[in-house]
């Protein structure tokens, strides 16, 4: 399939990101380095993932984390391998994460990045002992502040149309990074015996409706009403409607991209401000369902006009296929 960067299914994700990069005359090569770290961070959390009963890796560390999760030890694993592979080479101004209650911002020999970096390194571990998909998820903006200088909480908190590139790994029975840099969204399978991503699934676009719903229906008592009547109208025999929820953001995120569907993770009792996080989960997810052709929204505003005040603020998401994200947003700002 030819793309318009001419990529041929098969080419290497080093391949498209030289290329894509090149595409911009500024291009310091930083960029480049950026996403070819994330690259090389994702295929070692994969194949500790993969091995993760053998290596010792299943179960937590005995640590809460500051969402006041018990951190899993892959968790951890993943959050420096990131981190580590982030922190070097001299192309992020600040990185904020899932599993820290405070940005990184590099010593002052490293300030000439020009990037900063969010991300849920682990997402969905509550599923990894039990063997089920789980994913990182990761957001990029370009830094606002003078480049060589400080960072601040200025450059990390501000509107997600400002992201210049979103995606994530999964870690399901393949290992695939979906990225956007904002010229359409495009799917990297790993081939573990080379090392190396692939292009498998070009330029991903969501049909503009569909007939799955993704949601927790454990909490239906405690939904607006309104929603509650939604879900139950896709239950009548005439609606051949299916239901799908794994449970893990990234899976039922990108089983959606693939085959359509909505995801719904409204306002519950439990967690009223809803429980996903804005900067590194809702973001990048808006930023690839908008680049696929659906659509986010928090049930009034959409996802991509928002600016958390806080790294880890949550909010209510709806997001998927552009008409089914409408109706719902519709009909809750009713
Ligand atoms: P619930 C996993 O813990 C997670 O953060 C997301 O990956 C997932 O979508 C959500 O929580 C599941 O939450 O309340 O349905 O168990």
């Amino acid at each position: 399939m030819q793309l318009g960067h001419h990529f041929e299914e098969g080419t290497t994700l080093d391949r498209f990101i030289f290329e894509t990069t090149q595409a911009h005359p500024e291009a310091t090569g930083q960029f480049a380095t950026l996403l070819q770290q994330v690259s090389l961070a994702a295929r070692m959390v994969s194949s500790r993932v993969n091995r993760a009963g053998l290596a010792g890796m299943l179960g937590g560390t005995g640590e809460m984390n500051v969402q006041g999760e018990f951190v899993q030890k892959l968790d951890e694993y993943a959050n420096d391998t990131f981190k580590k592979a982030l922190e070097h080479p001299g192309v992020i101004a600040a990185l904020a994460s899932e599993e820290d209650a405070k940005p990184f911002y590099p010593p002052e020999r490293f300030r000439s990045g020009r990037y900063v970096f969010c991300m849920d390194p682990l997402d969905g571990s509550s599923n990894i002992d039990v063997n089920a998909t789980i994913g990182t998820i990761f957001a990029i903006f370009r830094r606002k502040s003078e480049i060589g200088g400080p960072a601040s909480m200025d450059d990390i908190l501000r509107p997600g149309k400002e992201m210049i590139a979103a995606g994530y790994v999964i870690y399901g029975s393949g290992t695939i990074m979906v990225l956007t840099t904002g010229r359409g969204v495009h799917g990297f399978t790993l081939d573990p015996t080379v090392g190396e991503f692939f292009l498998s699934h070009p330029d991903i676009k969501l049909k503009p409706t569909a007939r799955t719903y993704s949601v927790n229906e454990g909490y239906a008592a405690t939904w607006d009403p309104r929603l509650r009547a939604w879900v139950e109208s896709k239950k009548e025999p005439s609606a051949t409607w299916s239901a799908r929820y794994i449970g893990s953001l990234v899976a039922d995120f990108h089983r959606n991209l693939l085959k359509g569907g909505i995801f719904l993770y409204p306002a519950t009792k439990k967690n009223p401000e809803g429980k996903l996080r804005i900067l590194y989960e809702a973001f990048p997810l808006a930023f690839l369902a908008e680049a696929a052709g659906g659509a986010a929204t928090d049930g009034k505003n959409r996802i991509l006009d928002l600016c958390p005040d806080d790294l880890h603020a949550r909010t209510p998401l709806f997001i998927g296929n552009k008409e089914l994200v409408d109706e719902v947003t519709a009909l809750l700002a009713e």
